[in-house]
């Protein structure tokens, strides 16, 4: 074969395939877009959701009551149109070209990187996050205090911080990035545990001094590795699975509560929210688990920390039709966060309500399993910035914005627990 007739051989088969490796190893999302399909039956959100699911042209990014974002790869561009024209619901586009954003965002990293590693003007990989952490425990011997949560199944360790300024305080566990690709999360992690340490502002000096937290910025250490140096849209774990050749597991489905119960969780290892072989079967979220079942004596709050959506959902995952029953309050707490956030001049507003009304069904999620089954009665997962403009690629110009937004946020929420009796000791 002549070089010019490979080299168009080799362009079909990567037009075929669509997502193709670039020279650095890097999967390459050239001209796929992403797409808000709005369903209004059940039968059209799971044949979208079906149709989506074993391919690699199409990946679901988020869902909500009567919306589906779905990307989809430039060669299955007009399968779609008429798998849209059959299902008999409407599409709009809000990401022409994926890589456009991925490779802005790798210019912005390559900026920041040049003058220091570490910042939030940019986002941070795992190796600089942990020298970060060390250098922060380190400067703050008698306040901080690290602790390992265990190893991943790739062996990397899951690290975690306490800060604790006196005896005595209520505690707030927060999880970050279990999901992968959500970056704007182990970034607000990082800023606010800076923040409890180095800020002199009235408000934020009573919340880091009165509370303890417990701050794991990555819990899904493999699949964020991963999301740096191979796919930039992984958002599971990454052990392989004995039924399948799709890797990983979603790690938020895959705790021991309600477990794949009201298809809240899909049983196709391929699937974005595959539920695993069983529950714990990921060793990150079994780690997760045996730290704060030995610790929930110590936790009034877990919050959990995702994106994106702007939005606080509490417990129920696993049903719509029954409320836990300190509902109103949680609703009352959530409302608080919107409200600190809407005062911010930024013009971001949240929306809240119970995981299984406001989204979707998910069984198995960190938030459920701390409420169901340890205890802890304030919990809610927060999904950050944006609501699709960006999604998860969103420009490390709104890291800190964000951050400021769930620094006050969670002053508010925590503020409002204490009036309400929930910051007691147990
Ligand atoms: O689906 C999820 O795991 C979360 N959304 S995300 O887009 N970040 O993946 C929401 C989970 C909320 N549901 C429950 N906590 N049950
Ligand atoms: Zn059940
Ligand atoms: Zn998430």
């Amino acid at each position: 074969m002549s070089l010019i007739s490979f080299l168009i051989a080799l362009a079909f088969v990567v037009l075929a395939q669509g997502a193709s490796v670039g020279q650095d190893e890097r999967l390459r999302y050239d001209n796929y877009s992403v797409y808000k399909v709005k369903f209004e039956t059940q039968e059209q959100r799971s044949f979208l959701k079906k149709f989506v699911e074993d391919r690699d042209n199409f990946r679901l990014w988020q869902e909500t009551k009567d919306e589906l974002h779905l990307m989809i790869s430039p060669g299955a561009f007009s399968e779609f149109e008429s798998q849209i024209q059959k299902t008999n619901v409407s599409a709009k586009v809000f990401i022409g070209n994926v890589q456009e954003l991925i490779d802005s965002e790798d210019e912005a990293n390559l900026k920041a990187s040049r003058d220091g590693s570490f910042g939030w003007t940019k986002y941070n990989s795992l190796a600089e996050i942990y020298e970060w952490l060390d250098g922060i425990l380190a400067t703050y011997p008698t306040i901080t205090e690290s602790f390992v949560l265990g190893q991943s199944y790739e062996g990397r360790t899951i690290r975690g911080i306490k800060i604790s300024y006196k005896a005595n305080n209520p505690g707030v566990f927060i999880e970050s990035n279990i999901h992968a690709r959500e970056w704007i999360t182990s970034a607000t992690a990082t800023w606010l545990i800076n923040e409890f340490l180095t800020s002199t502002d009235e408000l934020v000096r009573n919340l880091a001094e009165n509370h303890d937290w417990y701050i794991v910025p990555v819990l899904n250490v493999d699949g964020f590795v991963y999301t740096h140096e191979k796919d930039r849209m992984w958002r599971k774990t990454r052990q392989p699975s004995d039924i399948s050749t799709c890797v990983g597991v979603d790690p938020n489905r895959n705790y021991d509560s309600h477990w794949m119960e009201s298809n809240g969780a899909s049983s196709n290892p391929c699937a974005e929210d595959y539920g695993g072989p069983n529950p714990f079967s990921e060793p990150e979220i079994q780690a997760m688990a045996d730290y704060v079942s030995s610790n929930k004596d110590k936790i009034n709050v877990l919050l959990a920390f995702h994106s994106y959506s702007q939005l606080l959902l509490s417990p129920y995952g696993h049903t719509d039709e029954e409320f836990p029953p300190n509902f109103d309050d949680l609703m009352e707490v959530a409302k608080a966060y919107a409200d600190a956030v809407e005062s911010l001049p930024y013009g971001t507003t949240y929306r809240y309500g119970s995981s299984a009304g406001v989204l979707y069904f998910a069984t198995g999620a960190t938030i459920d399993w701390a409420y169901n089954e340890q205890g802890v009665e304030i919990s809610y997962t927060i999904e950050f910035r944006d609501t699709g403009r960006y999604g998860f690629i969103l420009p490390p110009v709104h890291i800190i914005p964000n951050a400021e937004e769930a620094l006050v946020g969670i002053a508010a929420l925590i503020d409002k627990c204490q009036e309400l009796g929930y910051l007691e000791l147990k």
